[in-house]
């Protein structure tokens, strides 16, 4: 048994590439597949990936989307397809293993959901198994696109799609995600520049439709005009024509609306790096993403595929999808939000017939209140479906969101599952069970937040803080001059995560984590060491298009100087590490 937990981040990249490799071979052994995958932006681009990967084989494919796997539709598949089909799952499949062993048929699962059951799949490529977050190291696209360039090197063109992916899975550019984005860059197939988070348009339409950031002038037109004549902004530009100091104008705009909210996870949504895919028909990431959901919610999944595999006729009718499914539900969020309780350890909306309940989660605890865990309970179609998020720091003070849907909705007769920071569940019909589920799930997440249930510590015992530090060092006089270690740490805006302080000497910065518990200065610490190595590798394969080369020594250095840090914080707190596992 390999244990994964001590392993390396690379490591572990190096063991999910491996999974990839056996399935690619699996695959390339079989002539007719059956693809199957979940229908939101992430499945969707997994399935361009794999239908480009198969054609490019030589391979016949069919493809099924399913918003869900249940038993039904996997009779039909088994009854619909002959046994030496191969079954390729993307992006779903893994939280069935139940329902998938009725398949006579040989399994592969490229998935990044967390696993449930023993799985019947001959191949299972799965970052979890190998000790990656599947909620944001990579996404189901990511892992189709490793065993897509697994089955052939020249099929680094698809990364942009892989890119798409995480974005429409809200994911971060760390680990396997930042290497694919780095591969892609390399490749010439995406660009990347700062700013809002937002598709392209003109500012007075994208701001009056964007829900991503919520902000409190979205969707009010004389709110969205007077901000930006605030700006001295023409309302009419488009927003990817903007000069940097525009665009830097607009951001710091935004991100001061944001900061009340105290939330890493908003400010992070809100203002970054853009990606500009140059294979792709629409070239902004949030643009393909955002179209593409709301292709795979409205079941227009042919459109979908046949805008990623570079139909032109596909793109007007769904951009026509997308702005009608932004702007309801901008006008959906004016009407719900306002209706959301409150409890002890969770906040929730109860509705009935909501469209776009995950959309509500995201926005609710990223816009609204992002202290709880957030669960839209909706009542739709005999059922009741739930959709619950959580945040990193939540996710850091111990919260597992996929445990406690499942284990509340097992309580009252349901299902569910999912990540830790995003999970969704069914319930039976009815305001009691949604009474009981409400009340088992406050209880379940009451625990896993309560500080002693994870420590195993016993209660009145006085807390110990500890500290550890990171220290990134410029080493050489380039270095020296540009303040290439103060620049790193200030990008890492450690400042905004608790606990954390940071201070700057000459000839480096240094980064402060303090709690009472050392799981998360690890945990904490792990994080900043990844987002600074990924940063620094997409300012490095960034700065390489650029040809300019000074930033490529300010990114090399800050990495240098990451493992004697790293390692002198566990070799200071070594003796406490029996107490985090
Ligand atoms: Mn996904």
């Amino acid at each position: 048994m390999v244990n994964y937990k001590s392993m390396p981040e690379s490591e572990k990249i190096r063991h999910l590439k491996k999974q990839a490799d056996s399935a690619a071979r699996l695959i390339k052994q079989h002539r007719h597949v059956c693809l199957v995958t979940h229908n939101d932006s992430d499945g969707l681009t997994s399935a361009a990936i794999m239908i480009q990967a198969f054609k490019r084989e030589g391979m016949t494919y069919y493809h099924k989307i399913f918003p869900k796997l249940d038993a039904g539709h996997v009779s039909v598949l088994a009854s619909s397809y002959p046994e030496d089909f191969l079954m390729v799952f993307c992006d779903i499949g893994s939280g069935q293993s139940e329902f998938l062993s009725v398949l006579p048929n040989p399994i592969v699962i490229l998935d990044h959901h967390v696993p449930v059951g023993k799985s019947p799949a001959k191949v299972v490529v799965n970052p979890i198994t190998v000790g990656l977050e599947g909620s944001y190291m990579i996404s189901g696209a990511g892992v189709s696109y490793l065993t897509a360039r697994a089955m052939n090197p020249a099929n680094t063109d698809l990364s942009s799609l892989a890119v798409v992916g995480m974005i429409g899975d809200r994911q971060l550019m760390v680990a396997a995600n930042a290497e694919i984005l780095d591969e892609a860059i390399q490749a010439g197939v995406v660009t990347v520049r700062r700013g809002l988070k937002i598709g392209d348009g003109n500012l007075f339409d994208v701001l009056m439709r964007t829900t991503e950031p919520y902000l409190d002038i979205t969707g009010r037109p004389d709110e969205v005009r007077a901000f930006l004549a605030g700006l001295d902004l023409d309302e009419n530009r488009n927003i990817r024509d903007l000069t940097d100091a525009e665009t830097e104008r607009l951001c710091q705009a935004v991100l001061s609306k944001l900061e009340p909210l105290n939330s890493p996870d908003a400010t992070e949504a809100a203002v970054g790096d853009i990606y500009y895919l140059k294979n792709q028909l629409v070239e902004n990431v949030f643009d393909l993403a955002g179209l593409l959901d709301s292709c795979g919610k409205d079941d227009e999944f042919e459109t979908a595929i046949a805008l990623c595999l570079g139909d032109e006729t596909a793109v007007d009718k769904m951009f026509e999808l997308y702005r009608t499914v932004q702007e309801t539900l901008v006008k959906n969020l004016a009407v719900i939000l306002p209706t959301a309780k409150s409890i002890e350890n969770v906040s929730y909306i109860y509705g009935k017939d909501l469209h776009s309940a995950g959309n509500i989660s995201t926005t609710y605890i990223r816009y609204v209140c992002p202290r709880k865990p957030f669960v839209c309970l909706n009542e739709y179609d005999g059922m009741i479906r739930i959709s619950a998020r959580g945040t990193r720091s939540l996710i850091k003070e111990g919260l597992d969101l996929s445990v406690a849907v499942k284990q509340a909705a097992e309580s009252v007769g349901g299902s569910g599952g999912g990540h830790n920071i995003a999970s969704g569940g069914l319930l039976p019909t009815g305001a009691e069970t949604a009474g009981n589920f409400m009340t088992k799930l406050n209880e379940i997440i009451g625990r896993q937040l309560s500080p002693d249930e994870r420590n195993g510590a016993p209660n009145n015992m006085p807390p110990v803080r500890m500290t550890g530090t990171i220290r990134f060092i410029d080493e050489t006089d380039d270095e020296k001059n540009e303040k290439a270690a103060e620049k790193m740490v200030i990008s890492l805006a450690p400042d905004n995560l608790y606990g954390t302080e940071t201070s700057f000497y000459e000839n480096y910065a240094e980064i402060q984590i303090t709690s009472e518990k050392f799981g998360s200065i690890l945990a904490t610490a792990d994080d900043l060491l990844m987002n600074a190595d990924g940063a620094a590798r997409v300012k490095k394969a960034s700065q390489k298009t650029a040809q300019s080369s000074q930033s490529v020594q300010a990114s090399r250095s800050s990495q240098s100087s990451q493992s004697p840090s790293s390692k002198s914080l566990s070799d200071d707190e070594s003796d406490e590490e029996s107490d985090d596992e």
